[in-house]
């Protein structure tokens, strides 16, 4: 017990291996640490949360995912990294972990989007963004993060099916989405902090994406994500621009992060978009995995710091 998948941290694993991952961690404290099936995808695969839950009396909660878009890896690495420090570290006794820890019950989902995920890895189609929805005869695949339920379609997505950013046809339309959707909204108002990664581009966004107005938070939603990237950069010199989502790369409607903020009511809502940077679009989303631990090590430094700074808040 223990002892088979925390090989996967730091790699490139498929998502079998993750889901496995998730148990063997529940398994090990099932006192603190569970998983939750939060509903199917379109292929039927589970779409899988693992909770952490090291204060029996908190009652607030915190929300990391990652993998929304199938072919950046690396976020699913992240968020398996996050989660395996978080559980070592607080049994090792770090103060500012156990400060978080104590505070609030942490959801990490690996992959909203695990149909996508296998999809990249197996069909040959290494860059799949979409989930696997059949669409029409032509094309699979709506982009979850055009598909959420606030100012959806209301520009930077597409309706057209083939499109890499099609919003679906409704809003929420997609069974993953539903899943997300449900879950977080059967918490609402006991959410402090929402964190969604992405890659690539090293920016640490916050909301908007719908439009270029900022939100009444925007000042301290900047400071909290600029302390976050700061420590992270101080590691090893990995540099982020820290800004809105609209402001930094481009509108972009029916996204997680503005849903999160504006109909979830989440004042800390952020996506984070992981290494590499723009300019090396050679390499893109196909970062090597040699390079990953070393992502997952800054990241978590950063996000340490960062969630420092919202439970100072
Ligand atoms: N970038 C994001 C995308 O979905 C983004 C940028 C982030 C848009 C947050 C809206 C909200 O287009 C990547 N690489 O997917
Ligand atoms: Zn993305």
């Amino acid at each position: 017990l223990g002892e088979a998948e925390p090989r996967i941290v730091g790699t490139y694993a498929t998502y079998k291996q993750m889901e496995t991952y998730l148990d063997e961690k529940a398994a090990a404290d099932p006192t603190h640490i569970k998983v939750i099936d939060i509903g199917k995808t379109y292929e039927g695969r589970s779409i899988k949360v693992i909770s952490i839950k090291m204060n029996p009396a908190s009652t607030r909660n915190i929300w990391i995912d990652c993998g929304i878009h199938a072919r950046e890896w690396i976020t699913s690495t992240t968020c398996i990294w996050l989660t395996e420090e978080f559980i070592n570290e607080y049994n090792n006794r770090d103060p500012i972990i156990r400060q978080i820890l104590d505070k609030w019950t942490v959801y990490v989902a690996p992959s909203l989007n695990p149909d996508g995920y296998e999809y990249s890895q197996t069909s040959g189609n290494r860059l799949w963004r979409k989930n696997r929805f059949p669409t029409n005869v032509l094309c699979n695949g709506v982009d979850l993060n055009r598909n959420y339920p606030w100012k959806w379609n209301t520009g930077g997505s597409s309706t057209s099916a083939c499109s890499e950013t099609y919003c679906g046809r409704s809003a929420g339309s997609e069974i993953e989405t539903q899943n997300v959707v449900k879950f977080l909204e059967s918490l609402k108002g006991t959410w402090d902090m929402y964190m969604s990664f992405h890659a690539y581009g090293q920016w640490w966004f916050t909301p908007y994406g719908y439009t270029t107005g900022l939100p009444k938070d925007y000042q301290k939603q900047l400071a909290t994500a600029q302390a976050g990237a700061n420590a992270l950069t101080a590691v090893r010199g990995t540099k982020y621009a820290v800004g809105s989502i609209s402001g930094l790369l481009y509108i972009a409607s029916g996204s997680t992060c503005d849903w999160a903020y504006d109909s979830l009511g989440i004042k800390h809502s952020y996506t984070i978009e992981l290494p590499p940077t723009q300019q090396q679009s050679n390499i893109g989303f196909v970062l090597p995995v040699s390079e990953a631990p070393a992502v997952c090590r800054e990241t978590y430094v950063g996000m340490k710091e960062f969630l420092n700074k919202v439970h100072e808040d």
